[in-house]
């Protein structure tokens, strides 16, 4: 067996689990940090280039307004953030957005919606979007809230790549963060998804005030299941003013390079996305992510609706690292 870029795969790279304990990964976390980080390297160069970062582009569709209390999001409905709510966007507003990303050097365009779920109708119109995203040779990503099979298989046949739908924390944290929806309708949605032939894009949001062990328990929670996700976000918290978490304690930035690593360790195939957070880390802890496996970022100047490095901070960054786009 041999990897995308012609070499050899070991035995320990091409073994793939799906039945990660928390226990297990929990003693991932505490290995030193070069054990960590050596065993997180070897098994993503027998994977990837480690010098390839798969760039996307994410724009909001749809901002606000949402019914849900996600205690970490902007955009719900039930906190004062000052995230004003609008109409999704026209199909021909988003697909000049997609081209002026084509034109930046993006391979992926994520359109996100702040919906619970969406409406027929709506999806009508998000299906047009991801045909117009495909035309113009982009990938096409849709994070647009839970989903029933028949809106997976009308989102696949329109020619969706990509499904985000996140696990966020621990099934035992869960609780804690969002009590409008249960974390087996998040599994329900990921298996619509799976079977429908999309590619799954599914990961968390650490610095939420989890403990050691729910960040062990998400990443076994994601890689027990049945296939991996094909793309990993693991995302900082975005402390917004207003949310229930604005004031959380913040993680030491090497813990959140330890997720990194396991998420690497544990889902070897995965793309592993550096992903919100990235404004207010710095460029030396970004390296340190891309060392333990990161091998996604999304690149302008905002993420939904919370600020993002601009191009030049990034393209520089990946300059200094000697980094390049995956094609
Ligand atoms: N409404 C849809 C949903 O929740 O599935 C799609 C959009 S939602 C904003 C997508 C993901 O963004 C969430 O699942 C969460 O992981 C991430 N996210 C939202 N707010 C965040 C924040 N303040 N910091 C980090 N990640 C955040
Ligand atoms: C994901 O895991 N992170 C992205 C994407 N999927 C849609 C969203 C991050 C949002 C950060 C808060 C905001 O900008 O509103
Ligand atoms: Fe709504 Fe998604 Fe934000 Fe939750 S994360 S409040 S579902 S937009």
């Amino acid at each position: 067996m041999a990897t995308r870029t012609g070499r050899a795969l070991g035995p320990r790279a091409d073994h793939v689990r799906h039945d990660w304990t928390q226990a297990e990964v929990a003693a991932l976390f505490a290995l030193p940090f070069p054990e960590l980080m050596y065993r997180a390297q070897s098994i993503h160069r027998a994977n990837f280039d480690p010098a390839e970062v798969q760039i996307s582009t994410l724009l909001s569709i749809k901002t606000g307004g949402c019914p849900e209390d996600c205690a970490y999001c902007p955009q719900s409905a039930q906190y004062s953030t000052g995230v004003k709510a609008e109409k999704l966007m026209s199909v021909d507003a988003v697909l000049a957005e997609a081209r002026a990303a084509k034109n930046a050097g993006a391979s992926r365009f994520c359109m996100g919606a702040a919906w619970r779920e969406p409406k027929d109708r709506d999806l009508e119109l998000v299906c047009a979007m991801v045909e117009g995203v495909r035309a113009l040779g982009l990938e096409s990503c849709a994070t647009l809230g839970m989903l029933q099979p028949a809106q997976a298989a009308r989102l696949k046949a329109a020619g969706l790549d990509y499904y985000n739908h996140n696990l966020d924390t621990s099934p035992e944290f869960y609780g804690e963060i969002i009590s409008t929806r249960v974390y087996q309708d998040r599994l329900d949605t990921l298996a619509a998804v799976r079977n429908a032939g999309i590619n799954v894009c599914c990961g968390g949001i650490v610095g939420m005030g989890e403990s050691d062990g729910d960040r062990a328990g998400l990443i076994a929670a994601l890689a027990s299941l049945p296939r991996h996700p094909e793309s990993v976000p693991i995302n900082m918290l975005v402390q917004v003013a207003g949310t229930p978490l604005s004031d959380a304690a913040k993680l030491d930035p090497l813990d959140f390079v330890r997720t990194i690593a396991v998420a690497r360790i544990t889902m070897p195939r995965a793309v592993v996305r550096l992903s919100a957070g990235r404004e207010d880390m710095s460029d030396e802890t970004q390296a340190l992510c891309f060392l333990a496996g990161a091998n996604s970022i999304f690149c302008g100047p905002k993420l939904l609706t919370t600020p993002n490095p601009g191009r030049d901070r990034d393209m520089r960054l990946l300059d200094r690292l000697g980094l390049k786009p995956m094609t």
